[in-house]
């Protein structure tokens, strides 16, 4: 580990950085919502708004917690979040048709049939602390018990068999959409017709060498077609569907939220129910036997031939960040972070490691670098009181904004920006990097 070249004066240069990737979340705010990208990614999407509001808030803490609010129009009445609200007025909302969700999301309201990571009672906890102190209360009676009855849905729709795991149904509900992860899982699939595949425009016309092959892409759309026939109804796609994962990364996200949760509760002088505080300690127990000895680290569990899927990927940080690893797995974390040939290449993490055998340093969740985890690996180090890698890893991630801009995702070899241009989580991350560094 090297943290000698990077520049690192507190200066202008850091100024200037918090000024443009201000200046970018301002040009993609549609006065409605602030878009994960212009061009591609016009409608409201989970996660990226999560993380887009943790670095608004250090800019304009009231737009940030609208931000949040915003996102409650698109719950449905069981408590599920999906992962897009489509917006009817933009190109490519003829995607949000293909889902057929009426009559399960709200009335008037486009959204998908699935949901993406829980990052939403983490992102309450960032925006509510820079609030003033008299606008707290009215934000968290709106986000609290919508957060509740979310997590509440995840346990009760995807957990039936309270194992402590959350089940995923689809790629797209983990974030990292064409993890190799998925790529076994999904193996059988046969891809959707390409007049179908054509139909999703928005992801279509995304297929090159940077994003998903077309192969994955049909088979996402294929994926769809079966949970629509089921009525997004997860007791039957459980039961049915050859692509149930749990997911590493989604579940450490999950433990996480889960303690923001139990704060947020506390600070309105209340308390969990018995039964989610049961199911809570559950997960985390639950994410620790997805340790696997001989690899000495974290792997997602695949659920219907049973077993952990042994592919490497950066998820295996974030239990980290869940203060799950005890402090013996930290340390063989750590290793496995600061090793050239793995995660620690010219620019970490990469989102798979260098030796792994479907690594592409170019192409999507296979190989490059992706802000948000990055964020979550550091704020995981500074946990576990690894202040030194936190800081190295804080200064690599400023580094690459700085000199290739504010990128969906980067090369881990190069650095060479890649996918959408001025991508809203990867400025508003880069924002709160700025603000707090590992010694705060
Ligand atoms: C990517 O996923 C969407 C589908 O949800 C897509 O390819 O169209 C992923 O990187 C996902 O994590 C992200 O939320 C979304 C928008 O930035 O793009």
């Amino acid at each position: 580990m090297n943290t000698g070249n990077v520049r690192h004066d507190v200066t202008t240069s850091e100024t200037d950085l918090h000024n443009q990737a201000a200046a970018v979340l301002r040009a993609n705010d549609n006065g409605h919502y602030v878009k994960p990208a212009p061009g591609n990614y016009p409608h409201q999407w989970l996660w990226d708004t999560c993380f887009t509001a943790i670095g608004l808030a250090h800019v304009d803490a009231r737009r940030a917690a609208r931000e949040l609010l915003n996102l409650l129009r698109g719950q449905w009445e069981n408590g599920m979040m999906p992962h897009m609200i489509y917006s009817a007025r933009l190109p490519y909302s003829l995607e949000a048709g293909l889902w057929r969700t009426h009559g399960l999301s709200p009335r008037g309201v486009r959204t998908s049939g699935i949901t993406q990571p829980p990052v939403l009672a983490i992102a309450v906890e960032a925006v509510v602390a820079q609030l003033p102190v008299a606008e707290q209360p009215d934000f968290l009676a709106a986000m609290v018990p919508a957060i509740e009855r979310y997590h509440e849905w995840l346990y009760r729709e995807r957990d039936p068999n309270k194992t402590g795991l959350v089940a995923l149904v689809h790629p797209w509900e983990s974030g990292t959409d064409d993890s190799p992860v998925w790529t076994e899982a999904m193996a059988d699939l046969p891809p959707a017709p390409r007049w179908r595949r054509v139909l999703w425009g928005a992801i279509m016309f995304r297929s090159n060498d940077e994003r998903a092959s077309s192969q994955s892409i049909g088979q996402m759309v294929r994926l769809v077609d079966e949970l629509r026939r089921a009525n997004y109804d997860s007791q039957t796609i459980l039961k049915t569907s050859p692509v149930v994962i749990r997911d590493l990364g989604f579940n450490a996200i999950f433990a996480a939220a889960n303690e923001s949760l139990e704060r947020l509760v506390k600070m309105q002088g209340d308390n969990l129910t018995v039964e989610l505080i049961g199911q809570i300690a559950s997960t985390r127990r639950a994410i620790d036997r997805l340790w696997h000895e001989p690899s000495r680290e974290y792997f997602s569990y695949q659920v219907p031939l049973g077993g952990l899927i042994t592919v490497s990927t950066v998820a295996t940080f974030l239990p980290l960040f869940a203060g799950i690893a005890s402090p013996e797995r930290a340390e063989y974390l750590r290793l496995q972070l600061v090793n050239p040939e793995r995660f620690s290449p010219n620019h970490p993490i990469p989102s798979v490691p260098l030796n792994q055998p479907l690594f592409e340093p170019r192409r999507y969740w296979r190989g490059p670098v992706w802000i948000n985890m990055n964020w979550f690996t550091i704020r995981g180090l500074e946990r576990y009181g690894m202040f030194e890698e936190a800081e190295w890893l804080r200064l690599r991630t400023l580094d690459l904004a700085q000199q290739h801009g504010f990128r969906e995702y980067y090369s881990p070899l190069t650095g060479d920006g890649l996918g959408a241009h001025e991508f809203s989580w990867t400025a508003a991350l880069i924002l709160d990097l700025l603000v707090h560094t590992a010694k705060d």
